[in-house]
Parts: C-alpha cells; structure tokens; sequence
C-alpha cells in the first residue's frame, strides 16, 4: 500500500514537563483495585490476534439514538483503561528512560491515514462521496489538532496516504458492532497501530460515528467510523463540518468524553475540561450542570454539540493525547 513511517514522531526540541508532572496528570484519582476484574478480562485475551476493541462510543444525531449510546464507558472500564495507561508509560520509562515522554513540539507526529470509502453501489446515496470530501476532512483534521480552530495546539497532523474505494453491499451501511464491521475491517485494515483507518459509509440506527481507544495490541479492528455524509460539505445537517471526524479520532488518541463520569471522580481524565453531568447538544447558552469549577465545555470536540459550536481541545487532552501516542502507538 506503500504506506511511509512516521515522520520525525519525536522533535529534538525537549520542552520543560516533567516525566512526574506527566504521570501525575494521568495517574490523578484512579482507584486500581476497582479495576481488577477488567483488567483480568483485558489480560485474557491480551494474547489473542484480535481481542474485541473497546469502542470509544458511538456518536448519535439528536433525533435518533441519543438515549442509547452502547460503548459510553463505564467508570471501572475507565480505570482499567487508566491503570494500563500508567502500567505501559512505566514499563517504557524504565526501557528507554523518561526522554520517550518528553514533550514533542506541536505537529511533530504525522499520522498516516488511509481513508475506505465503503459503497453499496456507484450513486451519492450508495456512498460515492466525491474525494474532495475527504482532502477537506483531512484539512479539518490538521486544522483541529494543531489549534487552527482556536484550541490547544496539539503534537499531531495527518497525511493522507491513500483513498480506497470499496463497492460491497453487504457492508452497507455500516453497522456497529457487527459481524459484517469485523469483516469489513479484517478485509481492509491496513498498516501498524501508528496508521489510522478511517472507514467512511452510512451508519446503522442514525449514529455519525464510532472509534475504539488505544490497546496494548491492536488488532485488526483498531480504527475509526464516521458517517460519510458528515464530511465537510455532506449532506448531515449541523455535523457536516468534519468534526464528527476530528471527535471520533480524538477517541482513537485516547480521549474520553468530556462528559465521562459527569460531575464526581475524575470525569474525562483531564484536568482543565470542566466537569459535566451529560452531553451538551446542539449550542447551548452558559451551561453549567455540575457545581465543581468552570462551565460546561460545550466548545470541547469530545462532547456531543453541532459541528459550528466545537472548536477545541485543550492543553490538557494534548498531553493526554501524546503520552498515549507513545504508550501506544509510537
Ligand atoms: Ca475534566
Ligand atoms: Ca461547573
Ligand atoms: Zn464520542
């Protein structure tokens, strides 16, 4: 497929955070005993060629789903997700000592992205987005992930290495958590857990997207779903700007949502995203569902409003980000 490495995933330019500031922020409130009987799952089938990924979520349109979001975690997933983190950043510190987590400067990781454009036959309505859809969605991507948009700059960019058109009816639409996904994915996915796939098609039951998070081994099911019609330009009314993309790749970079855990514990994971009790949909006006300090982060790409009111990740969820990046997938 002639995909290329990574390019320099690593600047020679160290910047001041600390390795403990570092593990400070992921260890921050994780309980390890609440975690055992996941974590014992997860080693069960460490071993297996293809354990079944935890999916990130599935992203709904208001209207549809909203009440049924299946692969929303749980807390004791999420500390088990938490504890792998800080088990694998502590296995590398001891390997390759505290530099592997040195803060890189923005965009020195370049992510290659293969996009399968999942048809049922050769008309719009059968998936044949035009690729100028898809060079848009990359634009949207680097726009997000670098602080174009008005966030934090983050370390990563994505560059398009192919576009791989696939007409097969039997994957259409897309239906989460199928057989037919598996297959899909088993058949196409392609490259190693630094490549991202992104599978593009109608969805089952309304969803604009689904992803699944970083794991120990990734297998063949590791990558990211979104509605194709939600590309810049699509047909998928206030999520056709592409962040529905941006979102679903955030969870595959090892974000949670913004609303994880709402107002109690350790939410999302991330210290300067104000605490939630639920998704904020469409834009609302000063919102603020828990007491705990800040106001709802409506404009977060990692909670659930339109496309036009999303513009931003934080400092924090770009530490988070990188550290999993090289927990992961470096
Ligand atoms: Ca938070
Ligand atoms: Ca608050
Ligand atoms: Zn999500």
């Amino acid at each position: 497929m002639g995909l290329r490495p990574l390019l320099s995933r690593r600047s020679a330019g160290i910047a001041s955070t600390s390795l403990a500031l570092l593990l400070g922020a992921v260890t921050a409130g994780y309980v390890p005993a609440h975690a055992a009987p996941l974590a014992n799952h997860a080693a069960e089938h460490a071993a297996s060629e293809e354990c079944e990924p935890v999916h990130a979520d599935a992203k709904a349109r208001p209207g549809s789903i909203t009440e049924h979001d299946p692969n929303h975690l749980t807390e004791a997933q999420v500390a088990a997700r938490e504890n792998e983190l800080i088990e694998l950043v502590e296995m590398q510190v001891r390997r390759e000592g505290a530099a592997a987590f040195a803060p890189v400067a923005p965009a020195s990781v370049a992510i290659p992205v293969v996009v399968h454009v999942i048809q049922e036959n050769s008309s719009r309505a059968g998936g044949n987005i035009p690729d100028s859809m898809i060079y848009s969605q990359i634009d949207v991507l680097n726009d997000s992930f670098s602080g174009a948009t008005g966030g934090a700059p983050t370390a990563f960019s994505f560059a398009l290495q192919s576009i791989n058109r696939v007409t097969n009816p039997s994957w259409y639409p897309i239906n989460y958590g199928s057989s037919s996904e598996r297959s899909m994915k088993r058949s196409l996915r392609v490259g190693g857990a630094e490549t991202l796939n992104i599978y593009l098609g109608d969805l089952s039951s309304g969803l604009l997207g689904w992803a699944t998070f970083p794991q120990r081994s990734i297998s063949k099911l590791d990558g990211v779903v979104v509605l194709n019609e939600s590309l810049p330009g699509g047909t998928a009314t206030n999520y056709n700007l592409g962040d529905t993309g941006t979102h679903e790749v955030g969870h595959w970079l090892n974000l949670y949502h913004t609303f994880q855990g709402g107002c109690s514990g350790s939410g999302d994971g991330v210290s300067d995203t104000p605490a939630e009790a639920s998704p904020a949909y469409q834009c609302p006006t000063g919102r603020d569902t828990c007491s705990s300090a800040g106001v709802d982060p409506i404009h977060n790409f990692m909670d659930y409003t339109y496309d036009s009111c999303m513009y931003e990740f934080t400092p924090g969820q770009a530490s988070r980000m990188l550290t999993a990046w090289n927990a992961y997938r470096a």
